[in-house]
């Protein structure tokens, strides 16, 4: 049985084949689409500011990918698709990057090994994953608040920011939630 996991990826730097981010994205979306994973959607291509120490602009996106590996295996092969367009490991934390593969939800709700914790644990406070996040799969639910993809959007979007449901709370318990 295959498993569904939805990838965010970032490029804030030139490849030197592919070129700009957003051609390297398209291009990290092909790799995505090759065995053992079969690409399922790819989001539009989006601009963002940096945060963080890196003053260059990124591009970002997300895929849904299908594959029968598990988590810990699949990080190795996002790592390993990483290597392969010019992304040495060990590098400082948040430095300019080629190409950054996170995984942000997969089907089997959460999972937690010393190497990777799903859902992605910044995943919720940041932009620049959530809009093509929400573009993509906007229903589906991060498992810890109950919360859709389009509502952890909207959260950040809001001039007034919902507050989060702590862990394992109903998503019934949150605020103003009919509002989507
Ligand atoms: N890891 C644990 N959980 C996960 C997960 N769900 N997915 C571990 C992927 N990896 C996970 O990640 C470091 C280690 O986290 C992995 O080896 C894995 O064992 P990394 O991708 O190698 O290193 P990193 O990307 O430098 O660190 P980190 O913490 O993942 O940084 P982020 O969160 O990716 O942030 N601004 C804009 N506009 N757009 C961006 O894409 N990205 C960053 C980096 C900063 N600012 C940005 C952007
Ligand atoms: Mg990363």
């Amino acid at each position: 049985m295959g498993h569904r996991y939805l990838i965010a990826l970032g490029s804030n730097r030139r490849h030197y084949r592919h070129g700009r981010p957003e051609a390297v994205l398209r291009a990290a979306f092909g790799a995505l689409g090759r065995q053992p994973l079969e690409l399922q959607a790819a989001s539009p291509i989006f601009a963002t500011a940096p945060l963080g120490p890196s003053r260059r602009r990124y591009a970002n996106a997300a895929a849904l990918v299908e594959t029968a590996l598990a988590p810990d295996s699949l990080l190795d092969h996002l790592k390993a698709i990483e290597r392969a367009f010019g992304r040495r490991p060990g590098g400082r934390r948040w430095a300019a990057r080629v190409l950054d593969l996170d995984i942000v939800l997969w089907s089997g709700g959460t999972w937690s090994s010393p190497r990777l914790t799903i859902p992605h644990t910044a995943f919720r406070q940041r932009l620049f994953v959530l809009r093509p996040a929400a573009a993509l799969t906007p229903s589906w639910r991060d498992p810890l608040t109950g919360l859709t993809l389009r509502q952890h959007r909207a959260r950040l979007t809001r001039p007034h920011p919902l507050p989060i449901a702590p862990p394992g709370r109903a998503l019934s318990s949150v605020g103003r939630a009919t509002d989507f």
